[in-house]
């Protein structure tokens, strides 16, 4: 069987990745449609070596036969034209945060709570990027010893801001001035992802805390985060530090980590192996290493987590996403 798929934020930074990640994983697409702002109305697409003409978004869009749309044209948007879409029966996976937090949204990382996807009414979001790949490392640990308290401390990529952030980095590096963050990217670290809120976290920061909390079906895992933007193109890495319920061995996390899935573990600093953001880009997979006791509390453990923030952080997630649902006979 195939399916009607259609892209909205088609010439988007995602957008382009999950039609890339689309032909590569060789969704059963039976007709593509590519949709963005009237800006790129009628630019054309190559999809499977076949051309496609880009439409404008519009309320009629989902008029049209279309199975699945895979959201990715930014928050407001989203929030306008994703229950337009579900009312017509069109199942929206979205990377926007419009509806994360909502408690009728599945929130899903195919590795991790995967059976949320049993009670979608139409509408499923993937999570933040940062959070995404914190999900699949922390799972096979959930799942073995349980989480009682969490710490991250991320080292996140321009291209988590999309084409301005990205352009950036690049000119501030040829010595020119920054005009999207509010200073200079290029040799240096910006503890300030999105704006900051009341309680003097960033809305990055507390996405973390509680997209983990949704995702892993846990409120009382306590969660504090540290985001920071740093000179790098592509792929986050993420200190995660972690209290565990129960003792553990280390060999045993290093063989969890050896089998779980949507996981390699590089993990052999006398060699100087480690997950470094230059291995994991254009990777779907998430890389984990330093793996080390905390020895300063009980059932402490270390870890450095890396991956696509563009891939498995957004449209790597979102088309297993839509295989998921054809596994599990929901579409
Ligand atoms: P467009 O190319 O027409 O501006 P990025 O995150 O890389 O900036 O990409 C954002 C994506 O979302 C683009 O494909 C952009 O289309 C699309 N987009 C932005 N605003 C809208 C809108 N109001 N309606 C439809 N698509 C939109
Ligand atoms: C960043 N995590 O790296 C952000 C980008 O909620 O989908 C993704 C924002 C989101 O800046």
């Amino acid at each position: 069987k195939s399916y009607n798929v259609a892209v909205v934020g088609a010439t988007g930074m995602v957008g382009q990745k999950m039609l890339e990640v689309l032909e590569e994983l060789k969704f059963p697409v039976k007709n593509l449609f590519p949709m963005a702002s009237i800006r790129s109305a009628g630019k054309e697409i190559n999809f499977n070596g076949k051309p496609y003409v880009v439409q404008e978004l519009c309320d009629e869009s989902f008029d049209q036969d279309i199975d699945i749309a895979l959201f990715s044209a930014g928050g407001d948007t989203s929030a306008r034209f994703s229950p337009i879409a579900a009312s017509k029966g069109v199942i929206v996976i979205d990377n926007s945060s419009a509806f994360r937090m909502d408690p009728t949204v599945p929130l899903v990382v195919p590795e991790v709570n995967p059976e949320d996807l049993d009670w979608h009414k139409n509408i499923i979001a993937n999570p933040n990027c940062s959070t995404i790949q914190a999900m699949v490392a922390l799972k096979p640990l959930q799942d073995a010893f349980g989480i009682e308290r969490i710490v991250y401390s991320t080292y996140q990529a321009v291209s988590g801001s999309g084409v301005k952030g990205y352009a950036d980095l690049e000119n501030g590096l040829k010595g020119e001035k920054n005009k999207f963050y509010p200073h200079q990217i290029a040799g240096n670290c910006l503890p300030h992802i999105d704006s900051f809120l009341e309680n003097g976290y960033t809305k990055e920061e507390m996405k973390m805390v509680n997209e983990t909390r949704k995702i892993l079906h846990d409120d009382h895992i306590r969660i504090t985060a540290t985001t920071v933007r740093v000179p790098v193109f592509y792929s986050h890495s993420e200190s995660v530090n972690v209290e565990l319920k129960k003792p553990y061995q280390l060999d045993k996390v290093r063989a969890l980590y050896a089998h779980a899935p949507g996981i390699v573990l590089m993990d052999d600093p006398e060699n100087n192996i480690y997950p470094l953001a230059r291995i994991a880009e254009n990777r779907n997979e998430v890389f984990v290493g330093r793996i080390r006791r905390d020895f300063s509390v009980d059932n402490g453990l270390n870890l450095w987590v890396v991956a696509d923030n563009i891939r498995k952080g957004a449209a790597t997630n979102a088309v297993q996403i839509a295989f998921e649902l054809v596994k599990r006979e929901l579409i």
